[in-house]
């Protein structure tokens, strides 16, 4: 048994609004794979995350619904955590970065910078309204973008063209709750010197072999290009106050606290439990997920705030980097529909299904990937049930009706037979490696492949003509779904513990040990239960309704 530790976080969703399918491709889909997996390896895993509750535009939601900040987020954070469950997201702890115990760590982390001389003040001009009375920062000013001219955009960032900018750069600014144009009063500021930590970014980036390096280039082309120092002041009320005298009625910025709750939260439910927080996450292996959206403030802003306090805490080991998902094609837009809830979405089909689609689409790159619904339905149908499905439920209905329920004794294994043992043991072996490595869907097609192989297996030993062969497939069969049942749970969990219960085996199997995958542990004399089989085709008339939501889909770009 492994003692290794392993801390894994997925991007904390804004508690502002519902998760959609898109947030679960790049982030909490591969981030559940991945500890399920290392659980089943024996190691010693945590598995976070959080709601990211502060920000203007959840205080300007709040204020639109009549409800106290803090109210609103309680909503989405219960709901978020509902629908993630559904999905079979097996974190550890949910927790939100509003938390007591966020607030102490990103205030001791502001102190501790501050002191090192690595956060300074000074005023800045802000967009204040004179009507309502108050300063308008990030999102409640809206514009034209000074750099690709796109109009209405918020103050803080383009959404056309992607740039971040600062309060004051947009053009035309108005005043999104009563339309006027803001004057620019003076505030004091403080700025977190980005710029100074240029080279030691630059050292761990370089140094980091498990970065992506696509990633690490584009990061690295920044550095070149020259960092600025981070504005992490917000004139609002709502968010972590800044733990100085003259700064009082100010804020942090959200994502200054925000990747600070993936220690907050992990260290919290690790003292839960009795354990030493601090030390585990410094000899963890650190994996934070996410999309690719928010590589500049995972890259950045991460590493340089656990550098300005010495590594107190340590970096992470690798920041697994992710696409956007498309939908027919397009851009998610929840504005135009063209979008689909989680909720929506496990309303009408079983989690794995969209666990199995989205895992055998998605690679290890930054890649977009396209949720087509004729795709989807043919993977479902050709793979899981026409494959995986088939060769399960042939299996255990062969031993159910023929063998009594009851795992067959084997002669001598044949070629044929031995063929199947060391297929086992490959995959075992090689969809682990990938997996290990973050090539999720690598992993799952070794596997698929194998399912491949047990199908041709069982035609090829003609167990129906009986005779010797009979008793010899459904042994090594019955042993090949087992195998199956471990390599895909960290895919499609619910399908893999009900197979698990059909075999009548022990406990649950996400509690086995992955390697085990290779050994022939179903016993001659095993009873299993009358099999039901695990995965239903989709029907066209299931997938119509879909089709006519999203038509007139243009090709991709
Ligand atoms: N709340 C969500 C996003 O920008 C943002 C992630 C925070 S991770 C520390 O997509
Ligand atoms: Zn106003």
């Amino acid at each position: 048994m492994s003692s290794e530790k392993i801390v894994i976080t997925s991007a904390l969703p804004y508690a502002n609004g519902e998760i959609h399918i898109g947030h679960v491709v790049s982030t909490y889909l591969p981030a559940d794979i991945y500890a399920r997996y290392c659980r089943m390896k024996g190691y010693e895993v945590v598995f976070t995350c959080a709601t990211d509750d502060y920000g203007t535009p959840i205080l300007i939601k709040a204020e639109q619904e009549g409800k106290t900040p803090r109210e609103y987020v309680e909503y989405w954070n219960k709901r978020d955590l509902e629908d993630f469950t559904k999905l079979g997201i097996s974190f550890d702890f949910f927790y939100k970065t509003s938390s007591e115990e966020n607030l102490k760590l990103t205030q001791y982390f502001f102190l501790r910078l501050y002191e090192k001389g690595y956060i300074y003040s000074k005023e800045v001009e802000q967009p204040y309204c004179e009507k309502d009375k108050k300063f308008l920062p990030d999102r409640y000013v809206v514009g034209k973008c000074p750099y690709c001219g796109a109009e209405d955009q918020y103050s803080d960032g383009c959404e056309v063209c992607g740039r971040t900018f600062e309060a004051g750069e947009i053009l035309n600014p108005r005043c999104i709750l009563c339309g006027s144009k803001p004057v620019a009063k003076r505030s004091l500021h403080y700025f977190f010197k980005l710029s100074l930590f240029s080279e030691r970014l630059k050292a761990w980036l370089e140094g980091n072999k498990n970065l992506q390096s696509e990633v690490k280039n584009y990061v690295l082309r920044w550095i070149e290009a020259g960092l600025k120092d981070w504005d992490i002041t917000r004139d609002i009320t709502w968010g972590v106050p800044i733990p100085l005298k003259e700064a009082e009625g100010k804020v942090l910025y959200g994502w200054f606290d925000n990747h600070l709750c993936y220690i907050s939260t992990t260290l919290k439910y690790l003292e839960s439990k009795g354990i030493d927080g601090k030390r585990f996450w410094n000899s963890a292996r650190i994996y934070h997920f996410i999309g690719k959206d928010i590589v500049y403030h995972h890259y950045l802003f991460l590493p340089a705030m656990r550098l300005g306090l010495d590594e107190e805490y340590a970096l992470p080991t690798a920041i697994p980097t992710r696409g956007h998902l498309l939908l027919q094609g397009q851009k998610f837009s929840k504005s135009r529909g063209w979008y689909v809830s989680l909720r929506e979405f496990l309303e009408r089909f079983p989690p794995d299904y969209l666990r199995y689609y989205l895992s055998s689409i998605t690679p290890y790159s930054q890649a977009d990937v396209n949720f087509d619904w004729r795709e989807f339905a043919a993977k479902i149908n050709n793979e899981l049930v026409a494959n995986i499905g088939n060769f399960i439920y042939r299996v255990l209905s062969f031993i159910y009706t023929r063998f009594d329920a009851t795992v067959p004794k084997p002669r001598d294994p044949d070629d044929l037979d031995k063929e199947l043992i060391n297929k086992m043991k490959e995959t075992t072996l090689s969809a682990g490696a990938y997996i290990e490595k973050n090539e999720l869907d690598r992993g799952l097609k070794t596997i698929v492949e194998f399912s491949t192989f047990c199908n041709q297996y069982f035609q090829r030993k003609e167990p129906w003509k009986r005779g010797e062969n009979a008793a010899n497939c459904l042994y090594y069969a019955a042993n090949a779904t087992r195998s199956l049942a471990i390599l895909l749970h960290p895919y499609i969990p619910y399908s893999t513990e009900e197979l698990w219960r059909q075999l009548m085996l022990e406990g649950s199997v996400g509690m086995q040990r992955w390697d085990s995958a290779s050994d022939l542990l179903l016993e001659v004399g095993h009873k299993i239960l009358k099999p039901t089989v695990l995965f239903k085709k989709i029907s066209d008339e299931e997938l119509e309704p879909w089709l006519e939501k999203f038509k007139g889909s243009k090709p991709s770009g």
